[in-house]
């Protein structure tokens, strides 16, 4: 044991407790809708902001002091400990990562590699006393300056090269690992200015290397999903993966619509203009619904902040969402969350994981409660119920002229009907 969790004991399903280190909603073996609470939810820790972000903000640097802080293997090893430690406290069943979040650096792609290598090996000891498994990997292809200008979409050929051979290595990492899921957030795939930009050719170099991504799944034999983390800006000022519409599109036009799923993030909807659940929404009925990054938005902040979710309405609307798509399969709930940066304390880590558990448990029932209930797809189907009969269904493979001439002798005259949105307000809010 590392001691830096102290005296805080693991964390379990107590309602009444009187202590903050319990959970009150999430019950791991609770059945809802025919499954456990925890098969449902598949919560993740992210091992980025939980341990390598260093509390910076654009105008300030480092405010957590944590002994694993720098650039050798020792420390990136101790890393590894605490987290396993903190992922046993909180009975998460999974963490996800970054190739930097785990290994220093090296001198060069080799030395960085053989990092990369020796964490993977440490993971891989790690798990086998540790029930938490990889929900998935991912390369950062941002942070270091050779990114600036894009990983796939880099105007220069060196640096796409170099991005390839890291998701390589991150691939066979997560692969090593038996990560459920591989994940590509394209950060800096975008641009800062059209003055300097050839759109047509960066979509052309983003749609070769995801074609790569896909065909080394299938040669090494990875089982797990392919996903996509949609953000519309945020470092670039415009970026590629816009939204789940834009990345619907790509994927068509590169043909990869049926080897690619989506990550979407709440965060990166709000950014986008839209709300979570639309983009869980149409996700779902593109067939593209993958996984979830679930965090808040600030709403009166224009960036990602990244905030523990702390709002059970809101999380419910985006679980009835995933459960009404039938649930994840390979995806999970992965808290792409941090503490603020004057949450010093370890136990700041564990209060912080341990609510939004808590909230996410307590909007997927009521989620599921309404779902089971039924009444709210009742009234939608009975909104769309003309589309039932026969002569209407037909509308759909007929041409204009036929309606027209359907229309004028028929003498259609269509009466307006209520939307009655205040109504299923009202019946929402029964459940929540
Ligand atoms: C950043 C993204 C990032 C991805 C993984 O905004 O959310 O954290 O989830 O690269
Ligand atoms: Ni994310
Ligand atoms: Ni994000």
């Amino acid at each position: 044991m590392t001691g830096f969790f102290r005296d805080i004991p693991k964390l379990t399903y107590q309602p009444d407790a009187d202590s903050d280190f319990a959970f009150r909603h999430y019950d791991p073996d609770e059945i809802v809708m025919g499954k456990r609470l925890e098969d449902h939810l598949r919560f993740a820790v992210a091992y980025w902001h939980s341990f390598a972000w260093e509390g910076g903000d654009p105008f300030g640097g480092r405010t957590f002091d944590r002994p694993w802080f720098g650039s050798e293997m020792e420390k990136a090893k101790l890393k590894a400990d605490v987290a396993f430690e903190m992922f046993d406290l909180l009975g998460v069943p999974f963490f996800c990562f970054h190739d930097a979040d785990v290994r220093p650096e090296g001198a060069d792609f080799a030395e960085t590699t053989r990092n990369l290598e020796e964490i993977t090996d440490y993971f891989a000891q790690k798990m086998e006393g540790s029930k938490t498994r990889l929900l998935w990997g991912t390369a950062n292809l941002f942070t270091h300056r050779r990114f600036m200008s894009g990983a796939a979409t880099n105007p220069d050929p060196e640096v796409f090269a170099w991005s390839a051979a890291t998701v390589k290595t991150c691939m066979d990492a997560t692969h090593r690992l038996g990560g459920e899921n591989y994940v590509l957030w394209g950060g800096r795939e975008g641009y800062e200015t059209l003055l300097n930009t050839d759109l047509s050719r960066e979509a052309e170099q983003a749609g070769a290397f995801l074609s790569m991504v896909v065909d080394y799944k299938h040669k090494i034999g990875f089982k797990g999903t392919i996903l996509i983390e949609p953000k519309p800006q945020e470092p670039s000022k415009h970026q590629y993966d816009y939204d789940v519409a834009t990345v619907y599109g790509f994927l068509k036009r590169f043909g990869l619509e049926n080897e690619v799923k989506l990550n979407i993030e709440q965060g990166h909807a709000i950014l986008a203009g839209h709300s979570f659940e639309h983009e869980l929404a149409l996700a779902a009925s593109l067939g593209l619904l993958g996984s979830i990054d679930m965090n808040r938005n600030d709403y009166q902040s224009g960036w990602d902040t990244d905030q523990f979710p702390d709002n059970v309405p809101e999380v419910a609307r985006a679980y009835y969402e995933v459960l009404k798509a039938g649930g994840f399969t390979t995806g999970g709930t992965n808290f792409d969350a941090k503490l603020r940066r004057q949450s010093l304390d370890p136990e700041d880590l564990i209060l912080g994981h341990a609510g939004a558990m808590d909230v996410c448990a307590r909007g997927l029932k009521a989620a599921a409660a309404l779902l089971e209930d039924g009444a709210l797809e009742a009234r939608r189907a009975e909104r769309y119920a003309g589309w039932n009969r026969p002569e209407n269904k037909a509308l759909l493979t007929s041409d204009l002229a036929s309606i027209e001439a359907r229309v004028r002798d028929g003498g259609l005259n269509p009466e307006p009907r209520s939307g009655r949105q205040e109504r299923l307000e009202n019946l929402w809010n029964r459940y929540v």
